[in-house]
């Protein structure tokens, strides 16, 4: 079994009622469920859009990456996810990103998937609340403390909701 790490966001439709009906959902995927605070980020790489409501889930998992893949991203399209129908980066109504898999380090070409999730390292609206959950996570690859690289991002402007 190993300990998974997600990102999850919203920031069209009833982003909080979104969230909460995912979260319920990841609890039959993941055994242990823990859940963040939700929290209110301004949006990143594509900035043209409304501010995102962010959490981060984690629990153990036993089968393979592409299995998770496909289990959330049935989830995603549940709540209106089109991911033909939207700008990339841009506004989605549940976005939930694998962002570490064990110490696992995948790269998939079919279906497209890296772990750990390459932009994770830079975006605070991820490490903040995945530092809530795991105050000392340490990154698989480099092994640094993610606290570490938090504390060497700018402002990103992320607030509890
Ligand atoms: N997701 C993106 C792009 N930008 N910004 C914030 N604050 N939160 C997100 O979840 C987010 C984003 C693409 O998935
Ligand atoms: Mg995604
Ligand atoms: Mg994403």
């Amino acid at each position: 079994m190993e300990t998974i790490i997600l990102g999850l966001g919203s920031n069209r439709g009833d982003s909080k009622a979104i969230l909460a009906a995912a979260v319920e959902r990841l609890s039959a995927v993941l055994t242990g469920l823990r859940a963040s605070s939700l929290y209110i980020t301004k949006p990143q790489d594509y900035f043209d859009q409304d501010d995102f409501y962010n959490m981060v889930v984690s629990g153990g998992y036993t089968g393979t990456p592409a299995d998770l893949l496909a289990a959330v991203q049935h989830i995603e399209a549940d709540y209106g996810r089109n991911r033909a129908g939207e700008i990339p980066k841009g506004p989605r109504t549940l976005d939930i990103d694998i962002l570490f898999f064990g110490q696992q380090q995948v790269s998939l070409q079919e279906p497209p998937l890296t772990i750990p999730h390459p932009a994770v390292y830079r975006r605070a609206f991820a490490l903040i609340p995945l530092l809530e959950l795991h105050p000392d996570y340490c990154d698989p690859v480099s092994k640094t403390p993610l606290a570490v690289m938090l504390a060497g991002l700018e402002d990103q402007g992320v607030r509890k909701a």
